[in-house]
């Protein structure tokens, strides 16, 4: 029989991870059994007992969870070795930044959450720092960014461990090995961010991340490009989870033009983001992406070279823009800067009276 010991902060995904894991493995015939290590309470018995595994709970009380873990796993191996699992999967209380629930041979996964805030890989402690395997969930939250300069701070943390990135969804045969230097970039609509730093720290964070020489340089130039793309100024020095979403939107797609190492970017709708999307564009191509973009936006669907008209999910058409349409394109970008004059007297409160 085979031992695993799960450790992570509370409500970092532990038992969700190994409800799918479980899954799998019995899906794949194998006998497994699952223990779980708490102080007070715990409803995760029942979460094991529904998806049908046996299951066995300890609860510490006054005692430190993982103390009382590794004066009771001995008992708890013998009654894995009397049901005749094949692994056997132990989940901590994960409350001890000091204490390790970890045993040495033996297979330790530790999960963390991409909510946690950049500095608190480093303060994790044991539990993170002798991890074979870190899993690291909610990334369907946050942004790709985010998920890279979180990753990274966990490798600092632990240079050694496997990294996997989970979201509760299945992953691709192909994706499930090489998350991090993925063809494709994704600009999603997605853009909240929930790290407790400011726009040049995280910036300085990812460019570190992508071993980028002149940080403090690039830092510098992401500021200003994404402030000629947001309609609101913002400085290096705001915190990012104070930006507004066109603010966060510019922020990551000068972060992506600069840092990603991607060829190909993919954006979902930049028209409903506030920036000025003609500039965000120009600086993607100037940069060398590919950019593959879902618009109605006439004025982005004419600025391309090519356009894909797709239809019940596959590709009815591939047109070509026409010279036709680039003469039309100029028309509908004077229209467009008629509108832009006209937020802007709205923005700094004139009337509008006549439409410009
Ligand atoms: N959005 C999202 N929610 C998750 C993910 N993983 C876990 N959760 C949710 O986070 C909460 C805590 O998960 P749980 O497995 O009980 O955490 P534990 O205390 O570490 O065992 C639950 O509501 C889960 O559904 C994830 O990857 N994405
Ligand atoms: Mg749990």
């Amino acid at each position: 029989m085979k031992l695993v010991t799960i450790s992570g902060p509370p409500s970092s995904g532990k038992t969700a991870v190994l409800a799918g894991v479980i899954r799998a493995m019995m899906a794949s015939g194998l006998k497994v059994g699952a223990l779980k290590y708490d102080c007070l309470t715990t409803n995760d018995d029942e979460v094991f007992r529904a998806i049908g595994v046996p299951v066995q709970t300890g609860l510490s009380g006054n005692l430190c969870p993982d103390h009382y873990f590794v004066s009771n796993i001995e008992e708890c191996l013998d009654w894995g070795i009397r049901e005749d699992f094949d692994f056997l999967l132990s989940e901590s209380a994960g409350l001890c930044n000091r204490c390790a629930p970890h045993i040495k041979g033996v297979l330790a996964v530790c999960v963390i959450d991409n909510l946690m805030g950049a500095t608190t890989p480093k303060k994790i402690g044991p539990m993170l720092k002798y991890a074979d395997i870190v899993v690291i969930t909610k990334g369907d939250i946050v942004s790709q960014a985010e998920r890279e300069v979180f990753a990274f701070q966990v490798r600092r943390a632990n240079p050694r461990a496997k990294i996997m990135h989970v979201n509760g969804e299945k992953p691709d045969t192909e994706l499930r090995f090489s998350l991090e230097y993925k063809l494709v970039a994704q600009l999603s609509q997605n853009m909240n961010f929930v790290m407790d730093t400011t726009v040049a720290e995280f910036v300085a964070m990812h460019a570190e991340s992508r071993m980028v020489e002149k940080v403090d340089e690039v830092v510098r130039e992401i500021v200003t490009q994404a402030n000629l793309l947001a309609g609101e100024p913002f400085t290096a020095t705001t915190p990012v989870t104070s930006l507004s979403g066109g603010q966060s939107r510019a922020l990551m797609i000068a972060d992506t033009a600069f840092l990603s190492s991607s060829p190909v970017v993919l954006i979902d709708e930049i028209e409903n983001a506030g920036i000025d999307r003609k500039k965000a564009l120009s600086l993607l191509v100037r940069k060398e992406k590919i950019v593959l973009m879902a618009t109605h936006d006439p004025i982005l669907a004419l600025m391309a070279e090519r356009r894909l008209v797709i239809r019940n999910g596959g590709i009815l058409k591939v047109i070509t823009t026409t010279p036709k349409e680039k003469e039309n394109l100029e028309k509908l970008e004077a229209l467009d800067n008629r509108l832009l004059a006209l937020r802007t007297r709205l923005r700094s409160g004139e009337l509008i009276e006549d439409a410009g």
